[in-house]
């Protein structure tokens, strides 16, 4: 073929694709390697000098313009065949009910939610804070310098980058002291709470996950005392519950509180027999606290002769379990829809 019917054929196949597999098979046929183009360069070492120069740079012309008018063609086509795709699609109508049960809000966000409600009505701010931390923050601005035997109890997820994902939620604690310390007077007394998702490297059972929720507060003033916090516990407690509930308060220690505590609440899914869920004890750690270090409180921007404040890490996801009756708190992350969807609020 020379290269006028070469072209000839090459507008009429091109013409005559309507399909995109049909441009492709057309662009192999012209430009694949046994194509009509390709044997046309190939031809070329049987001629020589002047000719060759001029059907070279013919055949080489024709090529390119070969490549724009298929990638032209292909994108085309490829445009309608979406279009039609898209008229062909079924029409929804997002009003129409689905006839399937509505979805419900997970028991750990009702609970978040009760208590925000609970100290938001005592004053207290919604704080938010990251799930990525760093050392600094998750340990060493609250006495937990490199090396503390207290960072066993809290085998963390570091990340490549040296930062991790925070262990607890008393990480936060830095940021909210600097946040309201700035203008510490005018706000006092600071009062705020962080709802939020840690990481443990934790083996799991009935009542530990790897994936946990915790609540953190924290109240600074001037003259805050213990008798502070035993009160909101004590009212926070009670209004989850909308019950009394058994607790015991008893030392506990913690590098950023001093004197620090483990408050415990009677089991109740074993109402305090002993069973799986609170390891066989009748008793649940539940919320540690205790009146926040004055190392902590310096590291926070804030003088510790002044002021006083205490800090409580209320493990969100074990009242859940409590609240709601769940016996097993891997049940939380199972995805199990028998469990999580019937607490519809
Ligand atoms: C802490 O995390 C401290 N930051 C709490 C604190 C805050 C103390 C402020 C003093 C002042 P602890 O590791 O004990 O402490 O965890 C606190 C609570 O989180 C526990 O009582 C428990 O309710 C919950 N928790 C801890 N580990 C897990 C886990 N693996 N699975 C489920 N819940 C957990």
């Amino acid at each position: 073929m020379n290269i006028e019917e070469i072209k000839k054929k090459l507008a009429d196949e091109i013409d005559a694709a309507d399909k995109t597999e049909k441009i492709e098979a057309a662009r192999v046929n012209f430009l694949g390697k046994k194509g009509h183009i390709t044997s046309a360069l190939a031809g070329l070492k049987n001629v020589t000098g002047d000719e060759k120069r001029t059907l070279g740079q013919a055949v080489n012309a024709l090529k390119r313009e070969a490549e724009a008018l298929f990638s032209e063609k292909l994108a085309e086509l490829r445009n309608l065949e979406e279009r039609a795709l898209i008229d062909a699609a079924p029409v929804y109508d997002l009003s129409i009910p689905s006839g399937e049960k509505a979805g419900s809000l997970h028991p750990i966000t009702l609970v978040s939610r009760e208590c925000e409600a609970i100290f938001s009505s005592m004053g207290f701010t919604v704080e938010e804070y990251s799930e990525i931390t760093d050392d600094y923050n998750c340990f060493e601005a609250l006495n937990i310098p490199k090396d503390h035997p207290a960072r066993d109890m809290q085998d963390t997820y570091y990340l490549e980058n040296g930062q991790l994902l925070k262990t607890h939620t008393s990480a936060a604690q830095n940021t909210i002291m600097r946040k309201y310390g700035k203008n510490l007077e005018a706000g006092l007394p600071i009062r705020a709470i962080f709802p939020g998702r840690c990481f443990r490297n934790e083996a799991t059972d009935a009542c530990h996950e790897n994936t946990f929720f915790q609540m953190e507060g924290v109240m600074i003033d001037r003259d805050i005392s213990i008798s502070n916090l035993i009160y909101f516990m004590k009212t926070m407690l009670s209004e989850v519950f909308e019950r009394d509930v058994k607790v015991r308060l008893r030392p506990g220690f913690f590098p950023f509180v001093e004197p620090g505590f483990e408050l415990d609440i009677s089991c109740a899914i074993c109402g305090g027999e002993g069973c799986p869920s609170c390891k066989n004890s009748g008793w649940l750690e539940l919320c540690p606290c205790g009146m926040i270090h004055p190392n902590v409180l310096t590291a926070g921007g804030i003088d510790p002769e002044k002021y006083t404040g205490f800090a409580f890490g209320l493990g969100l996801t074990r009242l859940a379990m409590m609240k709601f009756g769940i016996k097993d708190i891997r049940d939380f992350n199972s995805g199990k829809l028998a469990n999580l969807t019937q607490f519809v609020h």
